[in-house]
């Protein structure tokens, strides 16, 4: 009897399916495809929980998509631009490449001791030149189409370490370095146009509802954030000048009482001229301006203002409206001003409260003519009243109706806005893809030549001491001839944000290696769309929407036809120890590597599909994991006990299940019914470990029935075919240790190369079993169903049961107990 190993056997078979390239994938116009991918890792040095978990289940499918015969492509590669490079740099003086290309290597080793049916052969790293070198590209052809644009923008700045910070680098309105408070700066950037996009964008969510986690699609409805409505001009009384508002509510205008502007408006500094308060409006816009934005519109946060001195007048009653710049409103969006209708907007009722302005009902809930003070707004619909011709309406109607007026009068139009912003890719930062622009003193701002690409990358700077990039510093990298007048000229120093890297690999994989251009066309058009994306939900509005973007963009510049790039998503949930999040902070990390070490992937991976549905999240316990190497110890002992009596002769194999004695009958069925269960599950969503619990069901089957089920030749046969179903089924979840037995039981070909078995519906029908049915505990029928039936099944036959129809008719059944296999009680 030979001991199992899992180390073992694990390195062997890795061995094996990477000599043989059984995952090496071809285009195939003779076979369906099935493109699987896994959010590709960012290379920290080595793998975490989380990439064992969203990786294993990747493969699963790829494994299982591959015996069901279809053409697969599941690919690897590295999100490798990024901060974490430059602080390694900082702290452990090392390069940023170097860091980068060893942490890979270590990486990649451990993901190929998981196992993963991998396609090594496409794997690239996004901080190559021949990668990013067609991101370059494709900034200068965005550019040429309108796509892409400079523009003055704020950007967080610390003024500790003077450099610009991602917003993950600040933490509460903090340096995460040095503590200090972040300001926000003005900086020229670059802009992708997004916002070109927003309505496809959000048209494309209706086609992935079959495909997408609902969670997910609403979560972009919400971050592209379409709203319908109206901007209204609101003439300055007494200027010759008016301030342009958009609402959403204009049937609400007989209520606007006041204005309030962004401090960030341009019109506020205009208006500051003309105002016996310019000094404190002043102090207030520049107050404002170091505060978060997030912060300012949390609702929450105290409402604050600076009252302006002027006035607007409604256009519609032709009331005084005192003018205010205040908090809550954004320059970012709609016209970054407001008109405020206290009595059905919550921020503005607190505005009103604070500041004594007036607060005028024009809603009411239904019709009813409650008026008296109230303690906050009324946002709903209902019937307007105080709206002069308008009042006694239903307030959509209104809405609809005080547009076509205000249209009529030329002084309001509809309007729709999104809450989309471009896309800013501009990164003061060095580990990242140069933007291939040129400043000239005498024509100005020059793409570089496309012939120039790559723009590279210099990898001879030193990385400095206080975080900031090195490139403008480099007088290599900076001073460069204009392309167009040949006068000394700069380049652009500001990279490319990392996700403008990730939101097109997927679409590289198609074939890496082409080296005069982006994509080999064919490849593209045979592999896209994904049809099976899994990653984390973390990207739900951030990567998945610029990848949406991206695609979009690409199929207008020519380059591909989808217009979606991920067919199917799953996101995968956390993995928790002690139902928190694992974390240096909370000493609760569990590290792949010694999993790897001490158990082996096959009990890894069995564990980790097992303990939970891919879509929750999975709480890790010690147990969990010795349970599920038992399970493969056990499996590992009956192969070793039985394999020597059995011979290969298939999975499911054809046999007349009448002539079986019972015992070899009642197992072969059971074969059958798992190998039903168990596709179904992958079939429908993926539930790995519903599959499997049917997996281990069997084998206990097997164990309990082995001893009598062996006794004839037939019985025999009945357990070769069981036991190679098992390896079959359990081989896409477990690979390595099913290849061993497989082999021990002398197939010649490695089970990654064989199909999923197909359950013969005639070995599952035999089994008739009888079922008392019973009404109110006394016996009233009999009936026969199928072993395999439902519960539900079950039940509707019996209530359809003649006799046990005649004793419930005209009664209230109240319960219906439900024992299987034996009866079914009916309550009355
Ligand atoms: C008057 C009004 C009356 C409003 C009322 C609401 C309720 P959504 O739905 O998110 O698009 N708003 C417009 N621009 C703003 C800005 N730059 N900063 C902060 N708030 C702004 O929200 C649109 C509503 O948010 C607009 O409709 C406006 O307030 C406010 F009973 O106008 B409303
Ligand atoms: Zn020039």
């Amino acid at each position: 009897m030979q001991n199992y190993e899992p180390v073992k056997v694990e390195e062997k078979w890795q061995k094996i399916w990477e000599d043989n390239r059984f995952f090496n994938s071809r285009c195939d116009s003779d076979k369906e495809k099935y493109y699987v991918l896994e959010m590709f890792p960012y290379p920290s040095g080595r793998i975490h929980m989380g990439h064992v978990r969203v990786y294993t289940i990747g493969d699963v499918v790829a494994r299982y998509k591959w015996m069901k015969g279809y053409n697969v492509l599941h690919p690897m590669g590295w999100d490798a631009f990024g901060l974490p490079a430059e602080n390694a740099a900082i702290e452990h003086g090392i390069h940023p490449a170097t860091w980068t290309y060893q942490n890979i290597e270590e990486m990649k080793a451990q993901l190929k001791k998981m196992g993963f049916s991998l396609d090594w052969e496409r794997e690239f790293a996004t901080c190559d030149k021949e990668y990013y070198c067609w991101e370059q590209l494709f900034f200068l052809e965005l550019w040429e189409k309108g796509l892409i644009y400079r523009k003055e923008a704020a950007v967080n700045w610390c003024p500790g370490c003077s450099t610009v910070l991602a917003n993950e680098q600040v933490e509460n309105g903090e340096c995460w370095r040095c503590d200090s408070e972040v300001e926000q700066r003005e900086f020229p950037q670059w802009f992708l146009k997004i916002t070109e996009y927003a309505e496809e964008l959000l048209n494309g969510l209706d086609r992935l509802t079959d495909g997408w986690p609902e969670r997910v699609l609403a979560m972009q409805q919400n971050w592209i954030g379409k709203s319908e409505g109206a901007e209204i001009e609101f003439p300055v009384a007494g200027l010759d000048t008016k301030l342009n508002a958009f609402t959403t509510r204009p049937d609400t205008l007989f209520g606007a009482t006041f204005m309030c502007l962004a401090p960030e408006h341009p019109q506020a500094k205009e208006l500051a001229e003309y105002s016996a308060y310019k000094q404190e409006i002043q102090e207030f816009i520049s107050r404002m301006q170091t505060e978060d934005k997030e912060n300012r519109v949390d609702e929450n946060r105290e409402k604050e203002g600076v009252f302006t001195g002027l006035y607007c007048i409604n256009p519609l009653t032709g009331s005084k409206m005192p003018i205010y710049l205040a908090n809550f409103v954004l320059m970012e969006y709609g016209t970054g001003a407001i008109m405020s209708v206290p009595a059905h907007d919550q921020r503005d009722f607190e505005f009103a409260r604070k500041f004594g302005l007036d607060i005028k009902v024009v809603i009411l809930p239904d019709g009813n003519a409650d008026n008296g003070p109230r303690d906050q707004a009324y946002e709903g619909p209902g019937i307007m009243v105080n709206s002069g011709p308008f009042s006694g309406m239903q307030n959509e109607q209104g809405k609809k109706e005080i547009t076509s007026l205000l249209e009529e009068k030329q002084i309001g139009k509809k309007s729709i806005n999104y809450r989309l912003r471009d896309w800013n890719i501009s990164r003061q930062r060095y580990w990242g893809a140069p933007i291939p622009v040129i400043y000239c003193e005498h024509c100005g701002i020059v793409p570089v030549p496309k012939q120039d690409l790559p723009v590279e990358l210099p990898l001879n700077v030193k990385n400095r001491a206080d975080g900031r990039s090195p490139l403008p510093e480099s007088r290599e990298f900076l001073n460069v001839q204009c392309p167009k007048c040949s006068a000394p000229a700069k380049r652009e120093t500001d990279t490319m944000d990392t996700f403008v890297e990730s939101s097109w690999y997927f679409a590289r994989y198609t074939d890496a290696s082409i080296e005069s251009a982006p994509f080999d066309r064919q490849s593209l058009d045979y592999w896209m769309p994904v049809d099976q994306y899994v990653g984390g939900i973390e990207h739900a509005v951030l990567h998945l929407l610029y990848a949406r973007f991206f695609t979009k963009a690409l199929r207008d510049l020519g380059y591909m036809k989808v217009d979606e790039p991920f067919q199917n998503l799953l996101t995968q949930g956390m993995v928790l120890k002690d139902g928190a999040k694992m974390s240096k902070s909370k000493g609760n990390v569990v590290d792949p590597g010694d999993m790897l070490e001490r158990f082996g992937a096959d009990t890894t991976r069995l564990f980790t599909l097992f303990a939970s549905p891919p879509e929750k999240d999975l709480d890790w316990t010690d147990q969990g994991v010795e349970g599920a190497q038992r399970f493969l110890f056990r499996l590992w002992r009956l192969g070793q006990e039985l394999i020597p009596e059995l011979s290969p002769i298939g999975a499911c194999s054809s046999m007349d299940g009448s002539e079986l004695p019972a015992a070899a009958r009642d197992l072969r069925w059971k074969e059958h019914d798992t190998i039903r269960r168990v596709t179904r599950d992958m079939e429908r969503s993926f539930q790995f470990n519903t599959a499997i619990a049917a997996i281990m069901e069997l084998v206990n089957e097997i164990y309990a029935n082995k001893d009598e089920v062996k006794k004839t030749e037939q019985g025999i046969n009945v357990l070769s075919s069981v036991f190679s179903t098992v390896l079959l089924a359990l081989s896409p979840m477990t690979p390595h240790i099913c290849e061993e037995l497989w082999s021990h039981m002398g197939y010649g070909t490695c089970l990654a190369q064989m199909d999923w078995p197909g359950y013969d519906p005639k070995a599952l029908e035999k089994e008739e079993e009888l079922i008392v049915v019973q009404v109110n505990g006394k016996l009233r029928g009999k009936i026969s169903v199928s072993a395999s039936a439902s519960e539900d099944d079950v039940k509707e036959m019996a209530l359809g049961n003649e006799n046990v129809r005649k004793h419930i008719e005209g009664k209230e059944v109240k319960k219906v107990i439900f024992v299987p296999g034996k009866l079914v009680n009916v309550v009355l």
